[in-house]
């Protein structure tokens, strides 16, 4: 297969996909189109109990079933506890957490707790498989900021379509800092679950794999939580939307139908130090936004995408066919008549502190290439490429070399973004985040800590988020260890029965 950058720099693009079996779709608009007419699902809330010890377990059970996404109209599906998607997991910083994770699938899979401070080997990356009816029970601590984390598969090879079919879920984590401010927080009621997902439909309206852009397979219609077209009922006058792109390859440009201003708060690792308005927030896979809006009485407003070159970071040409122009209705909020009186927002949020530079131990260089490497290398699950010493800060610089877009997300910890091409990152990229939008020949230097959990014998990933480039290979691997340590790999997957 030729170079990404080779496909998108020349006027050969769809001769180019054809060559490899993949042709970018065309432009999609749906704005419009189509009455928002069905409920929009609100994923349950996950059971748990307090054990004896105090630990909060929950049990998540991944199973193959069918979903209605079309009255009447079964489509094959995968889901945990469930046939589609899976339960909101809710825990609170400083509890001690154990997930009970079963697999009732005929293939092997893993579970990821994207965002997760936790030890590498309770990660759920690709050496954490689960095969079919067996289980694994990952346990460790909170501890770090309210935030909008998820869970999702992350199997060598095989994310996208696991992703795809259905494997996703919520976890939210609560502090003190967090509920000191007032802000919404009625599951489902003012503090409302937003998954964006693109999914392809047949006439008849059962679920159908997309077609493939550069970025991996681009569906031509969205879903909320599973729902298409849907509509959410308000009932109070300020509204917290967490907004999830659990897509495998679309980059989404949210704004709002009437213009209104996108009230940003939180990004994938925590709240914001203040709220910002903004024209659109961008999130590619796996990115996260906590939004609020205010609502008058009876009022109706579309949550939309509205996609340009510009934002998707693609030339003209290249962004026709690859979702760079695309626009979208998400979701339809209806308020009612009478509404709840929201809470008032104060200006300051949280306090970050910013990391010393001048602290940092050791600096890394990512580049992201053609053909999806990471330095030049594809993934290899037996070999390190990175050894990182526990308590240091690091500096990551990230550059995409490509003339398109790809992303980078690093587990185990949240990151910050110190500059962009030398300069500093706008208000939406300033706060906590594990998953960011890399533009094409862009440098985003990123500092990190790593605070503890050495484990010389188990690594943590970091990789393009985009689910069918990570599956190619564009993923690397670190250990954190001791001080004088050395990362030596453990043979094989775990298997728990
Ligand atoms: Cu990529």
């Amino acid at each position: 297969m030729a170079s990404l950058s080779t496909l998108a720099a020349g006027g050969l693009i769809a001769v180019a996909f054809a060559g490899c079996g993949i042709v970018g779709p065309g432009p999609v608009d749906t704005t419009g189109a189509t009455p928002f007419d069905e409920p929009l699902a609100i994923p349950p809330l996950a059971e748990s109990h307090v054990a004896a010890d105090g630990t909060r377990v929950f049990a998540l059970d991944a199973r193959a079933g069918a979903t209605e996404f079309t009255a009447g109209v079964e489509s094959d599906t995968w889901g945990f506890n469930g046939g589609y998607l899976g339960p909101t997991l809710v825990a609170d910083r400083g509890e001690q957490v154990r997930i009970d994770v079963t697999n009732s699938l005929e293939t092997a899979t893993t579970v990821h707790w994207h965002g997760m401070h936790l030890p590498a080997a309770m990660d759920g990356g690709p050496h954490q498989m689960v095969e079919p009816d067996a289980s694994w029970s990952p346990a460790w601590r909170i501890d770090q900021p309210a935030a909008t984390l998820w869970y999702h598969p992350h199997p060598h090879g095989e994310t996208e379509s696991h992703v795809a079919r259905g494997l996703a879920g919520l976890f939210l984590l609560h502090d003190e800092a967090e509920r000191a401010l007032g802000l919404p927080g009625e599951y489902g009621v003012d503090d409302v679950p937003v998954i964006v997902q693109d999914a392809g439909f047949s006439r008849d309206g059962e679920r159908e794999d997309p077609q493939r852009g550069y970025a991996g397979g681009l569906g031509d219609e969205l879903i909320v939580n599973g729902t298409r077209h849907p509509y959410f009922d308000v009932t109070d006058a300020l509204v917290r939307l967490r907004l999830l792109n659990a897509s495998t390859a679309r980059t989404y440009a949210f704004t709002w139908s009437d213009g209104r201003p996108i009230e940003l708060i939180a990004t994938d690792g925590g709240l914001l130090e203040a709220s910002v308005a903004l024209d659109h927030v961008r999130l590619s896979p796996g990115e996260r936004a906590e939004v609020l809006v205010r609502m008058t009485p009876g009022e109706t407003v579309m949550l939309q995408s509205r996609m340009t070159p510009e934002i998707a970071g693609l030339v003209p040409a290249v962004a026709a066919t690859n979702g760079g122009t695309d626009a979208f209705d998400v979701l339809e909020l209806r308020a009612a008549g009478d509404l709840e009186p929201g809470a008032s927002v104060p200006a300051r949020l949280v306090e970050i502190v910013d990391f010393d530079a001048a602290d940092v131990a050791t600096t890394r260089h990512f580049e992201l290439g053609d053909g999806f490497e990471i330095n030049g290398e594809a993934m290899d699950p037996g070999r390190i490429d990175e050894t990182v010493t526990v308590n240091t800060l690091e500096r990551w610089i990230v550059e995409n070399r490509n003339a398109v877009p790809h992303s980078f997300h690093v587990h185990d910890v949240q990151f910050r973004v110190a500059s962009i091409d030398g300069a500093p990152p706008p208000p939406e990229m300033a706060g906590w985040k594990d998953t960011i939008f890399t533009e094409p020949e862009t440098t985003y230097e990123l500092l990190m800590r790593f605070d503890d959990y050495a484990d010389p014998s188990t690594p943590y990933m970091y990789h393009c988020h985009l689910l069918w480039h990570e599956d190619q290979g564009m993923m690397g691997q670190f250990a954190v260890v001791e001080p004088g340590q050395r990362a030596t790999m453990s043979e094989g997957t775990h298997h728990e029965h």
